[in-house]
This record gives structure tokens, C-alpha cells and sequence, in this order.
């Protein structure tokens, strides 16, 4: 048995922009807590928390970790996630593993865009938050109370310091315990009025009595405060310096005190039924983390390590896991054994009898398992599934080419394992292009992508992949191939006649095929064609478009209807009707004005104010659309825009100089739209038909 029950466990989550201090935060903590009797930093490579060796050599984080430690009475499950924009999918992986997610700024440099989009993430998935302002020992008194009045103004009058820096930042005292007390700004009795007068409004009782002149027992304002902070009507504040060990026992204090349990916290967007769309049966369970239920696991993370292999980190929700335990994946209707588990401290794993409801431990070597699995013992949870998490797009592409001849199957098994660990990342093989397409948030992604393939040896040259143009016609044509061939014995004959038509691509039957668009239709009379015939036409058809005509992209956007042909009763074959439709489509998309449609996205650029003009100006010059500014509050703005993806393939240097490093961005699919004539041309120029006589 733990030394520990669920109520007594505390989850966290942190996260924010990267130099926040987060990792040397979680490191202090595990310090002072006495879980390690000795330090680790960041500086010299002996961090609890960033232990790979890519993490090391940079200096960041780069995959979250999950460590623990023992706090009066309480077990803390930290979990330090990476702060830079590239890697925020690894923080946003972890937000179903906790209570609570706590949202590290840096006072030096105030709030910043992961900081911010973590914000809303939290908020999105209706978890509750906390704000540690960290690095105070570089920041005013001055400058620390302007910090808190733009958080307030980012994120809400909720955001309500708890305790504040004293005696030059060389400590800080508890604005709730205390009413009054020394502070470098505000004054602690007038923030210990303002928390109380926000929690005191959780519970009537207390309220009645707190109105009535009646001081609370400030000890014993658990469930307010945890209830103030699951409806997000308190946001606490708290100030560190991990460098100093300053307020690290007093955020450990409140992480314990007032920050919610297992058995609190707001309810998890599990859900239960099938497909996609409306689901009838959907709803949220209404009871978690109770051992006696059945179990019911949650796999937020998988990961390698160098000596066991595969380890996937879960949260068990309900019920208990043991080493022993027969239990499903999902639908499987196979059991199987985890044989032994782990809790986890950064690299270290360390065998347990069983995972408590509410807790978070590992498996080793499980194939079968992957990230956002399900594991439970009772077949009535079969299909219960998370509400899917919002994952930023995989925008940035990279073509690369193995140095070494016969390195693909290498790169493809790496690259496979890669892709299953980070929700981030794809890679495929382009079907046009032949080329080997690595797909990612950023640039600062996939060079840690091809670090981490460098580092098994394999090195790899790398370009920007070619662009994925799309090809359609803009007016109606007819088109006509006669198929014949007479050598020696059987012959071959076959003819058709065909129209294509554009086809909108908000038409549904577009829409069904994934934005592909393309109908067909069989408006064949009188046996011309024999129906057996049809799907060979049909085949031939989608092996032109495939192959695209002017280009060489796929066709989409087109209704194509064959009404009419000729057929020989002893000539007529498959292959010679497959052939015809391919050449009759070919003919009329030559005569329907082709054109080449390119890949537009949505850009959201985030920056200091003054740099609006700049990025506008620049986004102009790309052929962009400007669609929106927001000014968002802290000095920051927020420009929206759609650009053709050619123009920003490069974004991530391009905004950093127009910007001096100080604008970060995401980037979207948004749709396929006509490339204009000079562009078009210079596409088209270089293609030619492979076979132009069948
Ligand atoms: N002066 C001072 N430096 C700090 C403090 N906290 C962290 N640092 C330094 O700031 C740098 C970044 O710290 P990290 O803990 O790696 O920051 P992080 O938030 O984990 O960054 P990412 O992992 O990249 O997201 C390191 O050089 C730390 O030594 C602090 O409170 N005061
Ligand atoms: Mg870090």
C-alpha cells in the first residue's frame, strides 16, 4: 500500500514560455521537499527534470517529465513541460494527467505567447489554474506590481496574489495566513482582504459569518479555495526565485493547502460511444477516481528509455493498477498482463505494487499500448475515450535525403517511433514527389526531430519540400479517347465520351471526400458501354487525376459523366476502357480552363504592439490578407492574416528579423485557392504528361 490516498495527491502541471524557470522550478521543489538530498540545475546538465541528452546540450526542455515529491502529508505529481512555442504540444499532451495547471511567468520578461495559449488550453479544458511570477530576483518592486496589474488585465480580476515578496525579494510572506504582515508592494492586509472576500463566497456559511465580523480559521479553507479555483473564481498568485529558493516551501505549502485533490477538481471530458459527429450516447462520466470502481487508465505520454524501451506514463482516473492486473486497451477484447509498474522520478523508474486512483504511473514494454489509450478491466468502459485534445498543426515541412545510401528503412523505423511519442509530428512519403516529408509545429521541432535521428547515427541532408498545388478546371468541357490496338491475336477497343463540370468544393459530396471533391456519374444509354465496363472507366479516370494533367498534382473539384462510348463483343476489354476514360478525361480537362489551386493558411502572429506595422507591411508583400488585429493587453498584439503557404515556408526566420526575435506564430490549413497566372505558369512550364500516346 502508498504511504498515501488519493486526497492526499496533488497533480501539477507546469508550463509557460520557455526561460520561465519551469524546470528549475520543479527542480527546487523536489529539493526543498527533501525527495533528493541534493540540488539539480539546469546550468550544469544535473537536473532532475531535463536528463536527455538533447535537453542537456540545449539548455531547454524539450519532452515533459513527470517527477514526485512528499510534502506534509501530500504526495505532489509534477509535471514540467517545455516552454518553447514549437514544443507546446508535449504541455498540451499532459493537460488530462492533472488537477491543476500552474503557469510559470518570467517577472523579467512578462507574459508571453505560451504562457498566454496555455492560459486559454487550461481554461478550454475547464481546468483549474494558478500563476507562479518566477525570477522576481531580476525585477523591481515597481515593476512586480505592474506585472500582476497585466496579468490581471490578460487573464481576469480573478488572478489574486496569495502571497507577496518581502524584504527585497528575499522572501515571501502568506497574504492568507497572515493579515498582516511586511511586503515590497501592496500591503498584505489589504491583499488578505481581497483572497478572503473572493473564497468566503464559495460557502454561505462562511460568508454569513465572515459578514457578520467573524474571522475564518484560515487553515481550514480547503474547500472554498479548491472550489474558488475549479470554477476559476480565484486564480492564485504566487511569487518565486528558483534560482534563490525563495517562496519554493510556500508553493509547495499552497499546492498541498489549497489546490485541489483527485477527488475534487473539475470533471474530465471522457466520453462514451462511437464515430465522429453527433453522438447520441455522448456524456461525461459523473464519478472518477474511486478505487473501488473499475479501472480506468489514461495514456498521456510515451516515451523511450534507453535501458527498458517502451514506457508509457498514465493517470489512473478510477480504480487501481497493479503489476498483476488483466486488463483491455480500449476495445481489445484481449487481456493482457502489465507485469510490472513504476512510478517515475524525471529518468529514474521505480517499481510499486500499484497505482492509486488519482496517481500517475508508467508501464515498460506494452507494443500495444499508445498514447491516448484507454486501460481498463470492465468491458461496459470499452469505448470510453477522452474529448480530443487541440493540437497545434504540423505546418512546417521539411524534405530529407539520407546521406548514406540505404539508410530509409532506418530513418522510416525512427521516424515511426518518433511520430508515436509526439502528436506533433507526421512524416510520409509523397506520392508526387517521392520525396521523404518530415511535418512539425516549427522549425525548432524538427531540428530536434534530425538531432535525435544525428544522435542514432543516421545523418540526413535536408530542403524545403515541394509545395502540394492541387489541379481544376474552371468551365464545363467535353473530352473523347477511342482505345485500339491490334497486335497479332486479340485486339483491344474501347471508347468513350465524357463532360466534366467544376464542382464546388462546398458541394457535399467535396466535402465527404475529404475537400477532394469529385463526382461521377454514369449517364450511359442503351448499352453503348456494357455496365461491366463502368468502373474501369472510372479507374482510369482517378488515375489521371491522381497523376494530375497540367502539373503534376492531384485533380479535385470535378464532376466527370460518361454518355457514351462504343464497345467490340470480342475486343472490348477492361484495360482498353480503363485507358480510354483516362485519356477522354485528359482531353477535356485540357479544354475546361485548368487551373492550379495552392494551399492558403491562416497565420496568427503574436508580438509587442510596435511591431504591428512591421508585420502587417511584411505579411502585405507575401500576398497576405490582413484580417484582424487585437491589442492584448501587456504590450502585446495579435495579427491575423491568410497567406499563401508558398510565401511562408520560411516564416520562423523571416518573422524573427522583421521582429528582432520577438514575435512568435501559429499557422493553419485554411484551403485550396487558384494560384495567380505568374505562379501558375512557372508550375506548369516544367511538367510534361509521362506518356503522352498510350
Ligand atoms: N535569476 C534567476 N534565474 C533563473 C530563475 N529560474 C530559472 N532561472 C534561470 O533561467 C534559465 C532557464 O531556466 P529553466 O528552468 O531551464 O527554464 P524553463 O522554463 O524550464 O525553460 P524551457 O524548458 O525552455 O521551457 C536558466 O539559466 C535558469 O538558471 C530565477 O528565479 N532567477
Ligand atoms: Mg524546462
Amino acid at each position: 500500500m502508498p504511504a498515501y490516498s488519493t486526497d492526499q495527491i496533488r497533480n501539477v502541471l507546469i508550463v509557460g514560455h520557455a526561460g520561465a524557470g519551469k524546470t528549475s522550478l520543479v527542480d527546487a521543489m523536489i529539493f526543498a521537499s527533501g525527495a533528493k538530498n541534493h540540488k539539480g540545475s539546469t546550468a550544469d546538465g544535473s537536473s532532475f527534470s531535463d536528463f536527455e541528452k538533447l535537453e542537456i546540450e540545449h539548455r531547454h526542455s524539450i519532452y515533459s517529465s513527470v517527477l514526485h515529491c512528499d510534502h506534509k502529508g501530500h504526495r505532489i505529481n509534477l509535471i514540467d513541460a517545455p516552454g518553447s512555442p514549437d514544443l507546446v504540444g508535449a504541455a498540451i499532451a499532459c493537460l488530462p494527467a492533472v488537477e491543476t495547471v500552474a503557469v510559470v511567468i518570467n517577472a523579467a520578461s512578462g507574459i508571453e505567447v505560451v504562457s498566454r495559449k496555455m492560459m486559454e488550453a487550461a481554461k478550454d479544458r475547464n481546468l483549474p489554474r494558478a500563476i507562479i511570477v518566477n525570477r522576481i530576483d531580476q525585477c523591481s518592486a515597481a515593476a512586480l506590481a505592474n506585472l500582476v496589474e497585466k496579468i490581471r488585465e490578460a487573464f481576469g480580476a480573478e488572478c489574486l496574489p496569495i502571497n507577496l515578496p518581502f524584504g527585497g525579494n528575499q522572501g515571501v510572506v502568506d497574504c492568507l495566513l497572515n493579515s498582516d504582515g511586511k511586503s515590497d508592494f501592496d500591503t498584505v492586509k489589504r491583499v488578505h482582504a481581497q483572497i478572503l472576500d473572493q473564497i468566503v463566497e464559495m460557502d454561505d456559511n462562511l460568508l454569513e459569518k465572515y459578514l457578520g465580523g467573524e474571522e475564518p480559521d484560515y487553515k481550514a479553507l480547503h474547500n472554498p479555495f479548491e472550489r474558488a479555483m475549479d470554477e476559476s473564481h480565484v486564480i492564485p498568485i504566487l511569487f518565486t526565485d528558483a534560482k534563490n529558493a525563495v517562496g519554493i516551501v510556500e508553493l509547495l505549502d499552497a499546492i498541498t493547502m489549497h489546490f485541489p485533490s483527485p477527488l475534487e477538481g473539475n470533471l474530465r471530458p471522457f466520453l462514451t460511444g462511437e464515430g465522429d459527429g453527433d453522438k447520441v450516447n455522448e456524456r461525461p462520466f459523473d464519478y472518477w477516481n474511486d478505487p473501488a470502481k473499475p479501472l480506468l487508465a489514461h495514456v498521456f505520454k510515451v516515451t523511450t528509455d534507453p535501458f527498458i524501451g517502451k514506457m508509457c506514463v498514465f493517470r489512473v482516473h478510477q480504480g487501481k493498477l497493479t503489476g498483476q492486473s488483466q486488463v483491455y486497451i480500449g476495445h481489445s477484447k484481449k487481456s493482457i498482463k502489465l507485469g510490472h509498474v513504476f512510478h517515475l522520478q524525471g529518468k529514474e523508474h521505480n517499481e510499486v505494487n500499484e497505482i492509486v486512483a488519482g496517481d500517475i504511473g508508467a508501464v515498460a514494454k506494452i507494443e500495444d499500448l499508445h498514447f491516448n489509450d484507454v486501460l481498463h478491466d470492465d468491458h461496459a468502459l470499452d469505448s470510453v475515450h477522452l474529448k480530443p485534445l487541440t493540437f497545434p498543426n504540423a505546418m512546417f515541412g521539411l524534405a530529407i535525403i539520407p546521406k548514406a545510401r540505404g539508410d530509409e528503412v532506418k530513418i522510416g523505423q525512427h521516424l515511426t517511433k518518433i511520430a508515436e511519442e509526439d502528436p506533433t509530428f507526421i512524416w510520409h512519403v509523397d506520392k508526387q514527389t517521392h520525396e521523404l516529408v518530415i511535418n512539425g509545429v516549427g522549425e525548432l521541432h524538427l531540428r530536434m526531430v534530425l538531432e535525435r535521428l544525428a544522435q542514432r547515427g543516421i545523418a540526413v541532408e535536408t530542403k524545403p519540400p515541394k509545395i502540394s498545388y492541387r489541379e481544376t478546371i474552371l468551365s464545363n468541357s467535353e473530352g473523347h479517347h477511342r482505345h485500339k490496338k491490334q497486335t497479332g491475336g486479340a485486339g483491344q477497343f474501347g471508347e468513350v465520351f465524357l463532360r466534366i463540370e467544376p464542382l464546388d468544393s462546398q458541394n457535399p459530396v467535396a466535402t465527404r471526400n475529404g475537400g477532394r471533391g469529385f463526382e461521377f456519374v454514369d449517364e450511359i444509354f442503351g448499352g453503348t458501354i456494357p455496365g461491366q465496363f463502368v468502373p474501369a472507366i472510372q479507374k482510369g479516370v482517378h488515375e489521371a487525376m491522381e497523376h494530375g494533367v497540367i502539373a503534376g498534382f492531384p485533380v479535385q473539384d470535378i464532376r466527370v459523366i460518361v454518355y457514351d462510348g462504343k464497345h467490340h463483343p470480342v475486343d472490348s476489354k477492361e484495360v482498353a476502357f480503363k485507358s480510354a476514360g483516362k485519356w477522354a478525361f485528359i482531353d477535356a480537362f485540357r479544354k475546361a480552363r485548368p487551373a492550379l489551386l495552392e494551399p492558403i493558411v491562416s497565420l496568427e502572429v503574436t508580438a509587442p504592439e510596435d511591431k504591428l506595422g512591421v508585420i502587417t507591411g511584411d505579411l502585405s508583400g507575401k500576398r497576405g490578407r490582413i484580417m484582424g488585429t487585437d491589442i492584448l493587453g501587456g504590450g502585446q498584439a495579435k495579427v491575423t492574416a491568410e497567406v499563401p503557404l508558398a510565401e511562408v515556408m520560411q516564416y520562423q526566420s523571416q518573422l524573427k528579423s522583421v521582429t528582432g526575435g520577438q514575435g512568435t506564430f501559429v499557422m493553419d490549413f485554411a484551403r485550396y485557392e487558384p494560384a495567380p497566372p505568374n505562379i501558375a505558369s512557372r508550375v506548369t512550364s516544367a511538367f510534361k504528361l509521362a506518356e503522352e500516346v498510350d
